[in-house]
C-alpha cells in the first residue's frame, strides 16, 4: 500500500520578505498552492491509498475562502484515498478554524487534541492535534498499540523538541510505530 506524508504547507501565509512587492507575493502564494495541486496529481496517478497531512496546512489568521474552497475540491479529487490530518499551531483546531466553518468531504478525517484511532484493514492510524496555538506534550508513552497491526502516528510534533509549546516528541516514546508522520523540522524562530 503507498501512502503519501506532507506538513507545513502554510497556505496563505504572509510573505515578509516579499511585503514590498505585491505582484511576488501574489505569486509565490499561487506557487505554494501548485504545489499542493502537484501533491494531489501525483496521488491520482500513483494509486495511494493514504494521504498524511501533519498540520500547517494552511495559515488560520490568513487563510482565504478561495484557499479553503481550493483545498476541499482538491480533496474531492481523490475520493478514493483517505485523508488525514492533524491540526498544528498555524491552523489549530480552534472554535472558527477552517476544519470547523467548512464541509469536508467524507474521505477527510481531521484529528482532534484526544488521540484518535482509525483502522483501514490492517492499518491503525493514531493522531491528536493542536487545539490552540500553543500547546504542550502529548504522553505517547502510555499508548498501548497491537503488534498485528501496522500502526501509524500522525501529529504536528517536535522531534526531542524543548519548546514546551510545540508538542515535544521523546524518540523513545514513539519508537513503538512503523511509522510516525510528524511537521517539517524548521529552524527558524517563528516556525
Ligand atoms: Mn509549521
Amino acid at each position: 500500500m503507498k501512502f503519501v506524508h506532507i506538513a507545513d504547507l502554510h497556505l496563505d501565509m504572509p510573505q515578509i520578505r516579499l511585503m514590498g512587492n505585491k505582484e511576488l507575493s501574489k505569486r509565490r502564494k499561487m506557487e505554494q498552492k501548485m504545489a499542493f495541486k502537484k501533491v494531489i496529481e501525483y496521488i491520482k496517478e500513483n494509486d495511494v491509498k493514504l494521504l498524511l497531512i501533519s498540520g500547517d496546512l494552511f495559515e488560520q489568521k490568513y487563510v482565504e475562502d478561495d484557499t479553503i474552497k481550493f483545498i476541499i475540491k482538491s480533496f474531492e479529487e481523490i475520493k478514493d484515498t483517505y485523508v488525514f490530518i492533524t491540526p498544528g499551531n498555524h491552523d489549530p483546531l480552534i472554535k472558527n478554524s477552517a476544519y470547523n466553518l467548512y464541509e469536508f468531504p467524507e474521505n477527510v478525517s481531521i484529528f482532534g487534541k484526544d488521540l484518535g484511532k482509525y483502522t483501514i484493514g490492517n492499518i491503525c492510524i493514531y493522531g491528536n492535534g493542536f487545539d490552540n496555538y500553543e500547546i504542550g506534550s502529548y504522553n505517547y508513552k502510555d499508548i498501548v498499540l497491537d503488534n498485528n497491526t501496522i500502526n501509524i502516528l500522525i501529529t504536528h510534533g517536535t522531534l526531542n523538541g524543548n519548546s514546551k509549546k510545540y508538542n515535544d516528541i521523546k524518540e523513545n516514546d514513539i519508537k513503538k510505530f512503523d511509522y510516525v508522520a510528524l511537521r517539517t523540522y524548521s529552524c527558524s524562530k517563528n516556525r
